[in-house]
């Protein structure tokens, strides 16, 4: 009989983002990452033996070949067959919102029930971090922390999503792929930002203060080292050569919104990935004005609102 399992993820969310590799294969981070994992965006993968390997991505093959790299590196680690692998997106992919390390990790996850690798969480991360870096952190649920561990780069869950219930208004302001993609884009910052050293000291610092924040469920100190490893994440990429602008300018009319509700009294802060898409963070008590105020910016063409969501797992 041949073997099949279907696997979801969710993408996440990075408050302190990782933006720059180690210079070695596998995609080694040079500083450790924090983030939270969004239940309202889903990737669903199926993986089949097969004669001949072949992926589909929304039902058509991908743009590049990185996924099929990934198969074929694990195809060799864990002596499989060729696989036939499906895998679908309910939200756009690759315009900042996370689908790769979403499809990672359902990829992996699909993988070891498939063959029954009896791979544990910690493997599982480490996998999808080979395949994606922030996919590491989208097999764990809720706060995902994306650090070394005797040598190994893997996500930890340090909280499960119910023990600290915030929410996430993404608002869209493009559905464009972006035009230069995370991988060149943080190995364009290493080789030319004058800001990079920086950078990698800052963030270290930064991941330290928003552990504590989530352990102490302090949301201003959270919101505080989010929005500047954000804008410093930001800086890095404006000043790479050639400098790399992810943001239009709704993106930034949002950013100012997001404070200016802060000021009124709204419990929320801002973050922005490698694209032009907001997301502000709130308390559950501010959503409702968060959602109205950015849906009524100028140049958004969809609001969506999530909870936090669990790690990547098997579906029957
Ligand atoms: C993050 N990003 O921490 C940061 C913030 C985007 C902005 O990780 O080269 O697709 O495949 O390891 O994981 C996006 O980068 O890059 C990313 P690779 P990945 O979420």
């Amino acid at each position: 009989m041949s073997r099949s399992a279907s696997a979801i993820a969710h993408p996440n969310v990075a408050l302190v983002k990782y933006w720059g590799k180690a210079p070695v294969a596998g995609n080694v981070p040079a500083t450790p990452s924090l983030s939270i994992t969004l239940d309202a965006f889903t990737t669903t993968t199926t993986v089949r033996e097969a004669k001949r390997s072949s992926v589909r991505l929304n039902g058509a093959p991908p743009k590049d070949n990185k996924v099929q790299r990934f198969i074929a590196t694990l195809r060799k680690a864990f002596g499989l067959p060729p696989l036939g692998v499906e895998t679908r997106n309910d939200f756009p992919t690759g315009c900042g919102l996370a689908s790769s390390a979403a499809g990672f990790a359902a990829l992996v996850t699909a993988m070891d029930a498939a063959f029954a690798l009896g791979m544990s969480v910690a493997e599982r991360s480490h996998w999808a971090r080979r395949g994606s870096g922030s996919a590491a952190r989208s097999i764990v649920g809720g706060f995902g922390a994306l650090c070394e561990d005797g040598g190994q780069w893997q996500a930890q869950e340090l909280l499960p999503p119910q023990a600290w219930p915030l929410k996430v208004v993404v608002a869209i302001t493009s559905r464009q792929p972006k035009a230069v993609g995370s991988t060149e884009g943080m190995e364009r910052a290493r080789l030319t930002s004058p800001f990079y050293p920086g950078w990698l000291a800052s963030t270290r610092e930064d991941y330290l203060a928003a552990h504590r924040a989530v352990r102490e469920r302090d949301f201003p100190a959270l919101g505080r080292v989010a929005e500047a490893n954000c804008l410093k994440m930001h800086a890095l990429a404006l000043s790479s050569a050639p400098g790399l602008i992810y943001w239009n300018g709704a993106t930034v009319e949002g950013l100012h919104r997001i404070r200016a509700l802060r000021e009124a009294g709204e419990q929320t802060f801002f973050t922005v990935d490698a694209g032009p898409q907001i997301k502000a963070v709130c308390a559950a008590e501010s959503v409702g004005v968060v959602r109205e105020a950015l849906a009524a910016l100028p140049g958004v063409v969809e609001v969506a609102v999530s909870g936090l969501g669990g790690g990547a797992r098997c579906q029957a």
